[in-house]
């Protein structure tokens, strides 16, 4: 079990608690693998080290709080170099992850079906091929000659072959599944329903949100990214059937190869008619959260889509559903909204109703298909 101690980076752009929350959803993501951070550190810098990240002498630091609580990994909150991992892997002794690495983690252990399954085995690979370089240079050192190539040299050159050829074996099975999952996302369409995607940050509460709604079975957790695979339910405003999609959640700063390789996955909010935003109220950085959610949207090119935001997770706050208008009173937020506790089923049926006045616009506008 990895037993770790967090370190972060204080820049001058960064306040401490903008360094403290991002710590905290770390520490989370490391129990996310099952495994523990024991304590943290944050230096303060005004520019990341090239070497080390946090500066050779504060590794001394580092190093002896490893050895007094008996750590055996330390977990950077920051994407590393190959060169920094392996300097500091070096000084410390432990293994060194950074945030990439850990999502990686948590992706692998939770993808179930195979499209997800590939999809993190590509993000993972994209990745790393860039890094194998720097990997390589204690090795080729062992060439002596300058000029030769090394054998560390060679064995990277191989091994940077078979990570491409993989990369594009994965890239073809994933284009099959595509092309299943198309033909039956066609029928779906033909069907002319309402499509509503659930979408938001990690734990906001979207598959508790789809099992109010659709009182389908699905996976809830209190867990960073318990779902991975998009799933889809159905529910019914009038007698006339919508489908829901619940979707993997985002968080703050996920690699940028995640997403990319995500894509296909994330096909269903770009075929949606109608995005429901999940939002957890209770949480204080929700406004943040928004932000994240919203850049993360525009990357996968559907920002301009209806939002209806949905501010989840209302019985934290109030105590009662009658008490949701009180609240509503001091509460502003100038996008369409509504305030709902999915757990306690507490205005799921104002949601539905919302949702029916988009069903209804919708389709008289008509229909075209796609
Ligand atoms: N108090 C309260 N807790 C809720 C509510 N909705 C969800 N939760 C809790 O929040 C946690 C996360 O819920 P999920 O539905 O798994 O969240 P998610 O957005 O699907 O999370 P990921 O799949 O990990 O992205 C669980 O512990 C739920 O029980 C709510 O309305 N009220
Ligand atoms: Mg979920």
């Amino acid at each position: 079990m990895i037993k770790a101690i967090s370190v972060a980076l204080q820049l001058r752009h960064q306040t401490r608690n903008q360094v403290l929350e991002s710590l905290e959803e770390l520490e989370g993501l490391v129990e996310a693998i099952g495994g523990k951070s024991v304590g943290y550190l944050v230096k303060k810098r005004d520019f990341p080290d090239a070497s080390t990240l946090v500066g050779s002498s504060y590794l001394n630091l580092i190093k002896e709080l490893v050895e007094g609580t008996g750590s055996n990994a330390v977990v950077f909150d920051e994407f590393l170099s190959p060169s920094q991992v392996r300097n500091i892997e070096s000084f410390l002794g432990v293994s060194v992850l950074d945030r990439a690495n850990v999502v990686f983690e948590i992706f692998m252990a939770r993808a179930k079906t195979q499209q997800a399954k590939l999809q993190i085995e590509l993000a993972k690979l994209t990745y790393e091929l860039p890094r194998l370089y720097g990997v390589g240079t204690k090795l080729s050192r062992q060439s002596g000659k300058m000029g030769t190539r090394g054998p560390g040299e060679q064995l990277i050159e191989i091994k940077r072959r078979a990570i491409q050829k993989r990369i594009h074996k994965i890239k073809e099975e994933i284009e099959q599944i595509k092309k299943h999952h198309k033909e039956q996302r066609k029928n779906r369409l033909k069907t002319n329903y309402l499509k509503v995607a659930l979408v938001g940050y990690t734990n906001a509460g979207k598959s508790s949100l789809m099992k109010a709604l659709t009182k389908k079975n699905v996976f809830i957790s209190d867990m960073l990214f318990a779902t991975l695979d998009t799933k889809v339910g159905t529910s019914f405003v009038d007698g006339e059937k919508i489908f829901i999609t619940d979707t993997v959640g985002f968080i703050d700063r996920l690699p940028p190869e995640l997403v990319e390789s995500f894509k296909t996955t994330l096909e269903e909010v770009t075929l949606a008619d109608l995005l429901v935003f999940v939002v957890d109220i209770s949480d204080h950085r929700w406004l943040k959260k928004i932000d994240v959610v919203n850049k993360i949207l525009e990357d996968i090119g559907v920002k301009d889509k209806p939002i209806l935001y949905v501010f989840n997770k209302i019985d934290k706050l109030v105590s009662s559903k009658e008490d949701i208008l009180g609240f509503e009173k001091e509460f502003f937020f100038e996008k369409p909204y509504v305030l709902v506790s999915s757990e306690k089923d507490w205005n799921i049926d104002v949601l539905l109703e919302r949702i029916k006045s988009y069903y209804k616009a919708h389709f008289d506008l008509g229909y075209i298909y796609a």
